[in-house]
């Protein structure tokens, strides 16, 4: 699912002269590039400095500024302009320049001789544009239909101009897509009950909060800039919360930490209710005012929470849940931040919509400060032009058919009348990310035809036929908005595209033009735009005002624009639900096959066989399965690990370092051991990644079992990533 379609439709969709050049960091005090010594001698070189934008799939969406100098990057930092970036990048924005220059780019074109043998050669761009258009051709000539082809993209670029790559698939007729998303569909179902659709707050006023609840989100990592914020209030007097399973980096900055069981947290969420309930602590005016079904939520609570049984579910104390209900609903603004992580279960849109009705409850909703902020998608709403087109007269058919992005490989191999031959994968490494690796790995095995568009040789460009190398974000222009801050940044291009690549545009006009020369008219996506005139095309008067510009070029003298009004989400009391109002009681919610009021469902239990719930996360060094395999990375981080309690670690002769073999029905992985009291005796933790070269990848391990919620946002239930059961062997 892309972020897009949550706007639009809602109902289914969203020089190789320059290798090893130096590259520094940009100093993290003032801002100033670090330059080298040898660069700063010379007196002939021209130094520029251009806007970037940070398009990977993160909360933080950085504004970056980068020092080129005879077209070569020498650096990149944070820009100041942007108030949410503050300056400042992560340690993989500051990695950037190892990425672009990295010898393992893919530089030009490549044909496999035999999908995952590594035979690869090289071809030119003709050659590849000629064999898959040709493919193309063949496809529709002999099932009446361009269905046999599947696009899978996702959050590999969020450039709104990488939504030209669905653009292109819509230019050849109705085929296959990818449909849904594997990150934040249940909690945006739930928050679309609730409230009718996802916005949290700016996060920069979640300085003004006076207690916040760190809720299954790892801020300390995932969105770095954020926990600098978290930080401050922490400083202004807040009281920081986190509730995890894990101890997590975020955890370890609280005032309070609460290890829950994983799964739980509605039984938390309701049971803080009940006693708020009890207690009358609950903001009765702003119920009455903005709330429907509040009664019947009340009702719900009394017949079946009590604080015991939450404390039973949760393995937190009775106490502990009576301080913490306590505390929240005493003190105004409280707020809470929801994260992606602890939605990733079967139960998890329902215990969102718990949380949701904690903060309601108290009335914490449309103030400065409070909210259940959760993500938006407010700053999105540009033309999509690069994204919306109509396939070429005469298609057949009428309309594409939606493949679960969730069970993307049993649903690939099932499609039928007709069957998916051929596949487009771009920003995606679906043999990676995905759940059921080895389901992947056949759905691959069954095409005719795989083409990857990608920058490095990952797991899925290693099962295709065809790679075609794309630039980096300083190669190609482009805009970024964010789902969580209210900043726009301007991506300039700031150098030439390395050895061959090209923006996924430019490779879709490049396809479009080879389908035309081989048979006329098949194919409508236009083929003579510069990128600026794609950039241009995406904006429109709504966007203008919003960001308080008259024209997108005003950016490239501003910097980046921040849309203001959207600060305090709720504030004027107008929900988008049927009814206008927060509803606890949800009819919408009813419709899909959900109670309609926020209730406890029971979380997914471990299997006698495996024990073990193994959570995999995100990691601070990667954002899935980028940056992990740089050379600055692997210095600091060589390999993946499993982490076990010292307890079981005892139990099965575990020490540290020892290979395990992490396992289950599905699949394992071995990876060696890490012992921390971090985790519980219930749960191991790997680490979602990629790493160079390294036969690893948890998702061996991992289901293709749905999360609860979802199907109303993005077409397709979310999946339960955190729902997966292992057991544990010293190897
Ligand atoms: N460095 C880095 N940054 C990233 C990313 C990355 O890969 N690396 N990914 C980006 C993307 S795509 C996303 S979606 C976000 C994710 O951002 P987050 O949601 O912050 O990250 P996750 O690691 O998915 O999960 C956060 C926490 O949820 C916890 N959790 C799991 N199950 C439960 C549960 O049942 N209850 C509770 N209370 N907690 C639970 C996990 O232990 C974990 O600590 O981050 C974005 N930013
Ligand atoms: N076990 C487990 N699995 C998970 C998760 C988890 O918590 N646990 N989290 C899930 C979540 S939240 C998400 S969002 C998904 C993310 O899954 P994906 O969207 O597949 O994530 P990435 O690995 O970030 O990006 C995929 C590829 O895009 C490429 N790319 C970068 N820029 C461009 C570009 O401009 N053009 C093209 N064509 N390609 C480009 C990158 O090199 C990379 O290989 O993973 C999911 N998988
Ligand atoms: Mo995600």
């Amino acid at each position: 699912m892309d972020r897009r379609t949550h706007v639009s439709r809602r109902t289914f969709l969203k020089g190789a002269a320059a290798t090893g050049a130096l590259a520094g960091v940009g100093s993290l005090l003032d801002f100033q590039p670090v330059h080298f010594r040898h660069a700063q001698a010379r007196t002939d070189i021209s130094t520029e400095v251009f806007q970037n934008a940070c398009p990977r799939n993160c909360y933080d969406t950085c504004a970056i500024l980068t020092t080129v100098e005879d077209g070569v990057i020498k650096s990149v930092t944070g820009n100041p302009k942007n108030t949410y970036t503050r300056g400042r990048l992560c340690v993989k924005g500051n990695s950037y320049p190892r990425i672009v220059y990295s010898p393992d780019r893919i530089k030009y074109p490549m044909r496999q001789k035999g999908r995952g043998s590594g035979n690869w050669e090289r071809i030119s761009w003709d050659e590849a544009m000629t064999e898959i258009a040709q493919k193309i051709l063949d496809i529709k000539k002999e099932y009446g239909s361009t269905l046999p082809i599947c696009l899978n993209k996702y959050s590999g670029n969020f450039n709104l101009l990488n939504y030209g790559i669905e653009g292109m698939m819509s230019s050849i007729g109705y085929t296959s897509r990818a449909a849904g998303t594997p990150c934040w569909p249940a909690g945006i179902d739930a928050q679309t009950f609730d409230f009718g659709t996802i916005w949290n707050n700016d996060p920069e006023e979640m300085v003004d909060s006076k207690y916040l609840i760190l809720w299954g989100v790892n801020p300390a990592w995932c969105a770095v800039h954020s926990m600098q914020i978290v930080l401050e209030a922490k400083k202004r007097g807040c009281k920081i919360v986190a509730i995890d399973p894990l101890f997590s980096q975020t955890a370890v900055k609280a005032d309070l930490y609460l290890q829950i069981k994983p799964s739980t947290d509605g039984a938390l969420a309701l049971g803080m209710c009940r006693y708020i309930l009890d207690n009358e602590l609950y903001d009765g005016d702003w119920l009455v005012r903005n709330a429907k079904g509040y009664e019947e939520f009340f009702g719900y609570l009394k017949n079946n929470i009590t604080v015991e049984w939450a404390a039973e579910k949760t393995g937190i104390p009775a106490k502990v849940i009576e301080n913490l209900a306590h505390e929240f609903a005493s003190v105004k603004p409280a707020g809470i931040w929801i994260g992606y992580g602890m939605q990733r279960h079967t139960n998890g849109g329902q215990n969102v919509r718990a949380i949701d009705a904690l903060v309601a409850m108290t009335g914490n909703v449309g103030i400065p400060g409070g909210g259940a902020r959760y993500a938006h998608l407010e700053t999105w709403g540009f033309n999509y032009h690069a994204m919306v087109h109509s396939p070429p007269a005469g298609s057949l058919g009428d309309g594409d058919r939606l493949i679960n992005m969730n069970n993307f490989a049993a649903e690939v191999l099932a499609a039928d009348e007709p069957p998916i031959k051929m596949l487009w994968i771009a920003c995606r490494n679906p043999m990676a990310q995905d759940p059921e690796t080895s389901v992947m790995q056949k759905a691959f095995e069954a095409m005719d035809l795989v083409v990857t568009v990608d920058q490095f040789m990952n797991d899925t460009v290693k099962m295709s036929d065809i790679v075609l190398p794309c630039t980096t974000l300083f190669e190609s222009p482009g805009i970024n908005v964010s789902y969580w801050h209210h900043w726009m940044n301007l991506n300039e291009q700031a150098i030439a595209p390395m050895y061959e690549a090209k923006h996924d545009v430019e490779i879709a006009m490049e396809l479009s033009k080879k389908l035309n020369e081989l048979e006329p008219g098949s194919c409508s996506f236009p083929t003579d735009l510069t990128m600026e005139e794609w950039l241009a095309n995406e904006f429109n008067a709504g966007i203008y005002q919003l960001f308080g510009i008259n024209d997108w070029r005003e950016l490239k003298s501003k910097g980046p624009v921040k849309a203001e009004s959207l600060k305090v989400a709720w504030q004027n009391g107008r929900f988008r639900t049927p009814s206008g109002k927060y509803e606890f009681w949800s009819e919408e919610a009813e419709k899909f096959g959900h109670h309609p009021l926020p209730v406890w469902v029971e979380e997914y239990k471990a299997p006698e066989k495996y024990p073990f719930r193994c959570i995999s996360p995100h990691w601070k060094l990667g954002i899935h399965s980028q940056f992990q395999q740089t050379d600055w990375m692997e210095q600091i981080n060589d390999k993946p690990f499993v982490e076990i309690h010292p307890n079981v670690a005892a139990q099965y002769g575990i020490h540290e370092g020892d290979n395990v073999k992490v396992y289950n029905d599905l699949g394992y992985v071995i990876v060696p051991a890490r012992i921390t009291t971090a985790t519980s005796k219930d749960c191991v933790v790997v680490y979602e990644a990629w790493y160079k070269d390294k036969n690893f990848n948890i998702n061996y391990t991992v289901k293709a079992l749905p999360a609860d919620m979802g199907s109303k946002a993005t077409g397709m239930p979310g999946i339960a990533f955190h729902d997966n059961f292992v057991n544990i062997e010293k190897v």
